[in-house]
């Protein structure tokens, strides 16, 4: 047996820390994952998912060779074929659509499988220069983006290693266990035992045995929630008028509107007692330094951007931002570019503008007919079957003969068995790249450590031969990946160039370096100010909006698990096996009306679709509401349609994002 020698790597998954990793690797193979003590986050350790990467990489269950379909479509029956005969017929394909029925016949389908830089955008280049549809990439959170930039602009929120300054956390709408797991460790620290956190949430998550207080609150009201806080807040004395007046605009016209957002009125929309929505302003009125944790749970609504906007302005009415540790924690802590984008995306490659497809209409878009047609799916990074809301009309969408689907995996995903032609994907730790945590003030590189098994490949790599056989001769393709990631550290932006001469040399050798805080006072909207009121939106003064609802009666909330993110990790057996079935948590008063015992198989359904689940009978749920966690294949439900087959096409009120916990349905016994 060799020598074991030990790599850096960085965790590519969709996750806000880019945690560092150290990859110990005998033979060319990597036999053990573990954290890299030496990066700036990841210090305590990683989760569970990723103890042991190597299983995902060397699971029997991996796509080796690319492979042409010879059963019907969603079957998963394929033959081997060379990378020569795939490509030569992908772009032979490609070139009579183009000529017969223009670029945009072609739709290109990608999300978060891999969230480095030039892997994870490269195919945009390509996209750009041949001219196809557009992608609209929006199916996590630019709500609460665009809820969080109308009233901070660019202004970095804080990052979680401040928090050890903060003397009360709210954690609203977050599965810290599952999501922030780095933040949760900084959070149970001795130093921080004995602040006080408070959980509001749609139910009792994984996180409320951290937690101090748990509130339940109606799915898409926090809105409310928020306001009432302020009612009280600014009732009670305690809105900081001084620093408003500072470093916001508007306060003095959201005030007069505060009167009416009363703690019985919130009662009546959040289902939280008007006597805990009292206790909560005071409690947070009364902390020096408190601090939100904010998930992108209540985003994902109709009126999920509002909401955000009403947390976000409740975070400065006290001041708190002027303290350290006071203020938001969970947008972007980043407050400046640390990368040049538009390097890998290209946007100059494209000749003319050409439509926009929203990813979490994908479903409507497979079903557009004549000159609207989508002809051709490429779908790298991402697997819509199991993410994208609408799954049954999105499945009926790739089943179509016409519809020449290609899938660049690494797994055969739900997604992949309606391939035409599966393109073998390659692993982070097979590809070189440059990695920007979204969640914290870091930025990363790291090199191929392992060779990629069979004929496994990257996106850069796979884009790179996809332009040659389309005859594209731009410098850009001809590229190597390592001569990519060079090229854009030769090509720092502003900030990244003022880094240190030895955290220049770390970013060639490969690892992560801490990137300075954001000052939280340094406001970067258009005014300068803090936007409370914010003329350039329709509506400049916030105000309680209700979310989309339903005609069913209960409230359905799709919340992230543990043990997969989104869809991947489905290949881990193991995990699989400790999170099991399908499961709806229900309150017991729900059940009971319904003749529902703990256990039991039960059908959920609404007009789009009936999926069966497990019930999981609980009091530790909102009443109304019924949440099912994580991430299924369709082969793991009972009846081949998970959560997403309930789940509309509905977009937010900002920033064109999924809706997904803003749907109803009602259950019964299967
Ligand atoms: N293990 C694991 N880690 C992950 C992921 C995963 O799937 N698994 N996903 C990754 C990705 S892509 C992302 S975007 C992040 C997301 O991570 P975060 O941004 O921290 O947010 P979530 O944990 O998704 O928040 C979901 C919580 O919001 C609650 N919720 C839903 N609707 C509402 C509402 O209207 N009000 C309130 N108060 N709560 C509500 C849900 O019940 C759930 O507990 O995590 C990443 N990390
Ligand atoms: N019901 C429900 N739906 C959800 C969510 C939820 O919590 N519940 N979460 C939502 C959120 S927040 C998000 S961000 C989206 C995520 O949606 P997706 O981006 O579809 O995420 P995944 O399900 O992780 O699928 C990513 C796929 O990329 C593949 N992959 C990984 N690395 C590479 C690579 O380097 N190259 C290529 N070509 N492929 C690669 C993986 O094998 C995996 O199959 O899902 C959303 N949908
Ligand atoms: S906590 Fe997130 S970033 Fe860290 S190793 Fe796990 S999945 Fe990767
Ligand atoms: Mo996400």
């Amino acid at each position: 047996m060799g020598e074991v020698s030990v790599k850096k790597m960085i965790c590519p998954f969709d996750c806000p820390s880019s945690c560092g990793l150290l990859a110990e690797i005998r033979d060319g193979r990597i036999v053990r994952v573990k954290n890299d003590p030496d990066h700036p986050v990841s210090i305590n350790g990683i989760c569970r998912k990723m103890q042991q990467y190597e299983k995902n990489i060397y699971s029997e269950e991996r796509i080796l060779t690319p492979l042409r379909r010879t059963g019907k479509k969603g079957e998963g029956k394929f033959e081997a074929v060379s990378w020569d005969e795939a490509l030569t017929e992908i772009t032979d394909r490609w070139k009579v659509l183009i000529a017969q029925y223009g670029p945009e016949s072609i739709l290109p389908c990608m999300y978060s499988g891999v969230m480095s830089d030039i892997q994870r955008n490269c195919g945009d280049a390509f996209f750009n220069r041949m001219g196809a549809s557009v992608l609209v990439k929006t199916l996590c959170s630019s709500a609460k983006g665009a809820g969080y930039e109308s009233v901070m602009g660019k202004t970095g929120c804080l990052d979680p290693r401040e928090l050890k300054d903060s003397d009360y956390y709210i954690v609203w709408g977050s599965n810290l266990a599952a999501t922030r797991l780095q933040t949760l460790a900084d959070l149970m620290k001795p130093e921080n035992r004995h602040k006080k956190k408070v959980l509001i949430d749609t139910y009792a998550n994984p996180t409320a045995k951290y937690c101090d207080q748990v509130i339940l609150i109606n799915p898409g009201t926090d809105g409310a929630l928020a306001l009432a806080m302020m009612h009280v807040l600014d009732k009670e004395g305690m809105a900081d008028e001084l620093f408003l007046e500072q470093y916001a605009e508007g306060y003095e016209l959201l005030k007069k509107e505060l009167p009416k957002y009363t703690p019985e009125w919130a009662e009546s929309e959040t289902g939280i007692s008007a006597a805990v929505v009292r206790q909560l302003a005071r409690e947070y009125g009364a902390a020096k330094a408190p601090a939100i944790i904010l998930g992108s749970g209540n985003s994902r609504h109709g009126n999920g951007a509002m909401t955000v906007r009403l947390i976000t302005v409740l975070s400065v009415l006290t001041g708190a931002w002027q303290r350290p540790g006071g203020g938001l924690c969970g947008c972007t802590p980043i407050n400046t570019a640390y990368v040049d984008g538009t390097l890998i995306t290209r946007p100059d490659f494209r000749k003319q503008a050409a439509r926009r497809i929203n990813i979490n209409q994908l479903a409507g878009a497979l079903h557009l007919t004549g000159d609207e047609a989508v002809r051709s799916l490429y779908v790298y990074a991402a697997n819509p079957v199991n993410t994208v809301s609408n799954q049954k009309k999105l499945v009926e969408g790739l089943e179509r003969e016409d519809l020449f689907t290609v899938v660049h995996e690494r797994f055969m995903t739900d997604t992949a068995r309606y391939a035409d032609i599966i393109l073998p994907a390659a692993f982070s730790a097979e590809q070189s790249d440059i990695y920007r945590a979204y969640g914290y003030c870091t930025l990363g590189t790291a090199w191929k450590v392992v060779e990629a098994p069979g004929e496994c490949k990257s996106n850069w790599n796979t884009f790179r031969l996809l332009a040659q056989y389309m005859g594209y001769e731009e410098p850009y393709f001809q590229r190597t990946e390592e001569e990519m990631v060079l090229y854009m550290l030769d090509h720092p932006t502003e900030a990244a160039g003022n880094c240190p001469e030895e955290d220049r040399q770390l970013l060639r050798q490969g690892g992560t370096i801490a990137m300075p805080l954001s000052d939280h006072l340094d406001i970067r909207t258009k005014t300068g100010k803090i936007r409370i009121v914010n003329e350039d939106l329709k509506e400049p003064v916030p105000a309680y909006r209700r979310n989309y609802g339903g005609n069913y009666p209960l409230k359905l909330v799709a919340a992230p698990g543990i043990y997969s993110l989104n869809s991947t990790f489905n290949e881990r057996k193991d995990l699989v096996d400790s999170r099991g079935a399908m499961t709806l948590w229900m309150h017991g008063e729900d059940a009971a009306v319904r003749g529902i015992v703990n256990g039991q198989d039960i059908i959920a359904y609404n007009d789009l679709a009936q999926v069966v689940f497990k019930a999981h009978v609980t009091d530790r749920i909102a009443r109304g509401t019924v949440v099912s966690e994580g991430v299924y294949t369709r082969s793991q439900s009972g009846n081949g349609y998970t959560i997403n087959a309930l789940n509309h096409e509905r977009l937010s009120d900002m920033g064109e994002a999924t809706t997904l916990n803003d749907n109803t349905v009602e259950v019964r016994p299967a």
